[in-house]
């Protein structure tokens, strides 16, 4: 894969500020002393599973804020994203009195118990990227509205497919709280605007490569008429572009979803795909690393309304339901993808 540096761009740095590349300072999981808080904060990243560049990034950025704040970082996880496969990872941070958790669910119910319990052991609980139900955590640290998150998915295969025909969603694991959010939305949005588009189905490959794999080729010989395939997981849609890519179905049926643009370039610039949508993860887990900062250090509680700075992103505030918003969604395309680095 080829990997482009970042040119300078007016529209890139105006919608994705702190996009800049964040070389991680220091180069150890320690951290630093000199971030002016009282004590070194322990913050562990658990993400939905191992081995996914989305995920890669997102540590990139807590471990850049950790170094920042003077804090020790670090990341576990399990390797299927299944949905109580982080419970012995809670338990373990809890049993080491790790001061924060930083998580993505794989499912909002599965691992509530064991966070509770984490939580009565004085562990701070941060969800991030994908949420718990609220009763399990201190704060959710939100990419991007679900609302704003499948608008742009539906705006960006209602034009690549002309607002008609076949469509089908491949999502990540079947309990994921944050593709289940989008694709809820995604469907309403679908029913109340685009009435020539038909979902023919959802499928899901568990944030796993290769079942994401098998299952984009089921789904075009199950539905030989398939305009496009919404994949709402930087997993999924590389998977499925990747088959597409190679197949003969390449320019006749539409990838779109979410996906980073690291993954995606061969795809956009060898026209299996026109165009695809992300946030910064890098930011998200930034953001989230300073979060649970100022949750442990006390600054916040997760009341609506609680202010807290988050290094170089700036100020971010509480908002109901103990959540924080990071921005909006970002369209990536030909005339774009160079520009970025993750
Ligand atoms: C995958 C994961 C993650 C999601 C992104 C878009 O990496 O499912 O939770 O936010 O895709």
């Amino acid at each position: 894969m080829k990997f482009h540096r970042r040119k300078a761009s007016a529209l890139a740095v105006a919608v994705t500020a702190a996009l800049v590349l964040t070389a991680c300072g220091g180069g150890s999981d320690e951290g630093g002393k000199s971030g002016g808080g009282s004590k070194e904060t322990s913050v562990t990243f658990l993400p939905k599973n191992l081995g996914n560049p989305y995920f890669d990034t997102s540590a990139k950025g807590g471990k850049a804020a950790a170094a920042k704040f003077g804090g020790k970082f670090a990341q576990v996880g399990p390797e299927k994203a299944s949905p109580d496969s982080q419970v012995p990872f809670i338990n373990t941070a809890a049993q080491q009195g790790v001061d924060a958790l930083v998580v993505s669910a794989n499912d909002p119910k599965a691992i509530g118990d064991a966070l509770n319990e984490a939580r009565d052991a004085g562990t701070k609980v941060v969800t991030f990227d994908s949420d718990t139900e609220p009763s399990y955590r201190d704060l959710f640290i939100n990419q991007a509205s679900a609302e704003g998150i499948a608008k742009v998915q539906v705006e960006m295969i209602a034009k690549q497919i002309g607002d008609k025909g076949d469509i089908a969603i491949l999502s990540a694991a079947a309990n994921a709280t944050n593709q289940n959010a989008w694709i809820k939305s995604m469907e309403a949005d679908l029913k109340a605007n685009h009435p020539d588009i038909k979902l023919v189905d959802t499928v899901y490959g568990n944030d796993d490569d290769q079942t994401s794999f098998d299952k984009t080729s089921a789904l075009l010989q199950k539905y030989p008429n398939l305009k496009g395939i919404v994949s709402p997981t930087t997993v999924g849609i590389a998977a499925a572009a990747r088959y597409v890519s190679d197949s003969n179905f390449k320019g006749k049926v539409k990838v779109t979803g979410l996906g980073t643009p690291n993954q995606m370039r061969k795809y956009v610039e060898n026209g299996t795909v026109d165009e695809f949508a992300l946030w910064n993860p890098e930011d998200l887990g930034y953001l989230a690393a300073y979060a649970a900062k100022a949750l442990v250090d006390g600054d916040i509680k997760g009341d609506e309304g609680d202010t807290f700075t988050a290094g170089k992103l700036g100020e971010f505030t509480v908002e109901k339901d103990a959540t924080v918003l990071l921005g909006d969604p970002f369209k990536f395309n030909k005339d774009n993808i160079g520009d970025f680095d993750f």
